[in-house]
């Protein structure tokens, strides 16, 4: 590691324990109070640089809020906080209530998932506690049985209530769900809404972060707060949301994710020994998955692109999930890994020579949905830039995968542990002291052969 790092190092340690709750984390210290799925999952990546143990104890907490199908919540809320602090807190989901499968209080949680990194967190957690020490890894490898069975419910949920039509491709019900939430992927589904009468509701995140261009706007939140009580009127059950619900959508950077957790699920299969029972059921979900990615393509099969299960089209929106998905997923030829570096570095993303450091906006600044201090509209992120540097690292790009750590880390040192950046300035936005900005830096600076 570069010398001139260390202080960062030191740094995003102090914003981890600053985060921490004692088994869990919160995702950010005022606007996300509460345990976040797919930021637990980085999160703990991040602890496994620290100390391997708090690192499983991480994704246990998480796993202990697993509901009865398997799903993976995409809030589990701080028992020990109330209502009054985000929206929407335990009270409006009513999951206990309303779900037989949901967890029993005192754990609470919200009704929809997120992302599946969760399998990629645990396999990481365990080749880091290897460099780490003997007796860590043995610990790891012990705890990887524990946590292998729910994974596995975990990834069986989402290819089975998630995608009855066996596509390989996951529906999510909620623009949340993606955890790219105000994308203008979602622009043309959501335009489509039409929100009925509800019990009003208080926003807590502008309260947080002042500056409301960053955030989605009040009629954003209006659709998000409907899609869940259409969600609650038919009891978070999925084959009854499949039924009318207005937001069902194939998410290729969710189903990329999936690909990428079931290969990681596959290895953890074998260390535990697990492998000769599952092996065909997860590589027919890998195939599944890259065939359904493939399917739902532009550019010749290069590019990914979501699509409505509802209208049957597709949703072509200019964001980085097109460019990142096909890379997570893997199993890509040279040639289709070329097109694909050459859409990063072009002017629409990484290439555009006005952006602040060489980082891809979440949204092309050529898309008519584009807004560069926006959330998920075009602002910078670096969980998103870790993904890039995971997958470019895996498909032999280490040069590219390189340079997307060095300016992300970069950005980082020069402008704070920011949830996202505007491109063109660098300006931080969002939340400070965001826990899995933390966790991408400590993984990349303490990882061996950093
Ligand atoms: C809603 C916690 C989460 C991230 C998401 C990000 C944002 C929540 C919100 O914060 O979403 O889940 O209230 O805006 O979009 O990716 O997991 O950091």
């Amino acid at each position: 590691m570069n010398d001139a790092y260390n202080d960062l190092v030191d740094k995003a340690v102090a914003v981890m324990h600053r985060n921490d709750a004692g088994d869990w984390t919160r995702a950010a210290p005022n606007l996300y109070p509460h345990q976040w799925s797919w930021d637990s999952a980085f999160i703990a990546i991040g602890w496994g640089h620290i100390d391997t143990h708090r690192a499983m104890r991480e994704l246990d907490r998480l796993f202990e809020a697993q509901w009865r199908n398997g799903k993976i919540p995409h809030i589990v809320f701080d028992p020990d906080s109330t209502e009054a602090t985000y929206f929407p807190g335990p009270g409006r989901w009513e999951c206990p209530t309303l779900c037989n499968d949901a967890p029993r209080p005192p754990i609470q949680t919200s009704g929809i998932c997120q992302p599946p990194v969760h399998a990629l967190a645990a396999h990481r957690i365990w080749t880091t506690s290897r460099v780490r020490n003997g007796h860590d890894a043995d610990m790891a490898e012990k705890w990887l049985g524990v946590v292998y069975p729910k994974l596995l419910a975990w990834h069986r949920y989402l290819h089975t209530a998630r995608d009855p039509e066996e596509s390989g491709l996951v529906s999510i019900f909620h623009p949340w769900e993606s955890g790219c939430d105000n994308s203008p992927r979602w622009d043309f589904v959501m335009g489509r809404l039409v929100v009925g009468h509800m019990p009003a509701y208080t926003r807590y995140d502008i309260g947080h972060v002042g500056d409301p261009s960053q955030r989605p706007s009040d009629t954003e939140y209006d659709y998000y707060v409907w899609l869940v009580e259409e969600m609650k009127r038919a009891g978070y059950d999925d084959s009854r949301i499949y039924e009318s619900h207005p937001f069902i959508v194939k998410d290729v950077l969710f189903s990329a994710i999936l690909v990428a957790a079931n290969e990681a699920l596959l290895e953890i299969a074998r260390v535990v020994g697990a492998l000769d029972d599952d092996e065909p059921l997860i590589s027919e979900w890998i195939e599944r998955g890259r065939s359904g990615l493939e399917e739902h393509s532009t550019g010749g099969g290069t590019f990914a692109c979501d699509y409505d299960v509802n209208l049957g089209h597709r949703l072509e929106a200019d964001t980085v999930a097109a460019i990142l998905a096909p890379l997570v997923a893997g199993g890509i030829d040279s040639e289709q890994r070329d097109t694909l570096l050459e859409a990063l570095d072009s002017d629409e993303f990484a290439g555009n020579d006005a952006l602040y450091k060489a980082l891809p906006p979440s949204t092309s600044p050529s898309d008519p949905g584009f807004r560069s201090r926006s959330y998920w509209r075009g602002p910078v992120w670096p969980i998103i830039n870790w993904l890039f540097w995971w997958s470019l690292s895996r498909c032999n790009a280490d040069e590219r995968a390189r340079l997307m750590r060095d300016e992300t880390l970069a950005e980082i040192r020069e402008r704070g542990f920011a949830e996202y950046f505007e491109p063109f300035t660098g300006e931080p936005l969002g939340s400070d002291d965001q826990a899995w900005t933390a966790a991408v830096v400590l993984d990349w600076l303490l990882a061996d052969g950093a």
